[in-house]
């Protein structure tokens, strides 16, 4: 039962700050040497490759919230969005750095400099906030799926050439584009699960959905997170279906409706998390 737990490959703690509460690894890797848990063996690479490129530029790791509305793979904010149409590249930031993607009076470049939140009007270099703090940056509705639950380790997904030849091994069709990050609630110090935030698209327009999956990564959830702009995706009956199957066992989408948009968009989701947390 706990061989098949999670492990980590070529992973390690993340310095992207999201975590509530990083968890000391002298406590955490002897907690779960039983179980299978690789944290030790990870590679150098672990903040997703635009965090990376705003550190390279500002000189430190932003929060999500920099580009994100409500944190890693939720929709941009004006900001992300400005970063994006203007090539999300490292050339980008001077692209952008005289615009005011939050619109609170304060450019870009002086923003980031101060390191105040260039995508957030509520942080300013006067008042810079708590941005950048680790504490309340999991996003709330992936907070609430997990009551109780006061510790997550953030984990990029960021995705080599073996984690996408072994994606499309299981039917999925994976991209650079597809890396995100994965929520890993901590209960007692050990994961509890996972959560994953990601897109999907319809007729076009882009909605975001939420899956969890229970410690063995069998998904207990699916449903819709922002799903205004395509309101047959919330009234969509095909959610229950998922609960229940592992994730590198999910059949591959069929047909052209929402339904099969989402079924589509999960199978990425699932294999995603799948490729990036367990041993090949
Ligand atoms: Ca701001």
């Amino acid at each position: 039962m706990l061989s098949h737990f999670l492990s980590f490959p070529r992973m390690r703690e993340s310095s992207f700050r999201h975590a509530a509460k990083p968890p000391e690894k002298k406590n955490w890797i002897p907690a779960c040497a039983g179980m299978t848990l690789l944290l030790l063996s990870a590679s150098a690479q672990a903040e997703p490759a635009f965090a990376r490129l705003y550190k390279q530029q500002y000189g430190y790791t932003p929060s999500c919230n920099a580009c994100h509305k409500d944190g890693g793979g939720t929709p941009n904010n004006a900001y992300g969005q400005q970063f994006k149409d203007a090539g999300e590249s490292l050339a980008a930031y001077g692209k952008i750095a005289a615009l005011d993607g939050d619109g609170d009076g304060i450019k870009n470049a002086d923003e980031a400099a101060a390191k105040s939140n260039p995508g957030d009007a509520k942080s300013t270099p006067a008042s810079k906030g708590a941005w950048l703090d680790t504490a309340s940056l999991i996003p709330r509705e992936v907070q609430a799926l997990f009551p109780g639950v006061r510790e997550y380790l953030p984990r990029d997904a960021l995705l080599t050439e073996t984690d996408i030849a072994r994606a499309k091994a299981l039917g999925a069709l994976l991209s650079k584009s597809d890396e995100n990050t994965i929520y890993i609630p901590l209960a007692d110090r050990k994961p509890a699960g996972t959560a994953l935030i990601f897109p999907a698209q319809y007729k076009g327009k882009v909605f975001f959905l939420l899956l969890t999956t229970d410690r063995q990564l069998n998904i207990t959830s699916v449903a819709p997170l922002n799903a205004t702009q395509v309101p047959e995706a919330k009234k969509s009956k095909v959610y229950a279906g998922f609960k229940g199957v592992a994730v590198d066992k999910l059949p591959p989408a069929t047909g052209t409706g929402v339904d099969a948009a989402i079924a589509a968009a999960v199978k990425k989701a699932g294999t995603l998390i799948y490729v990036r947390l367990k041993n090949a």
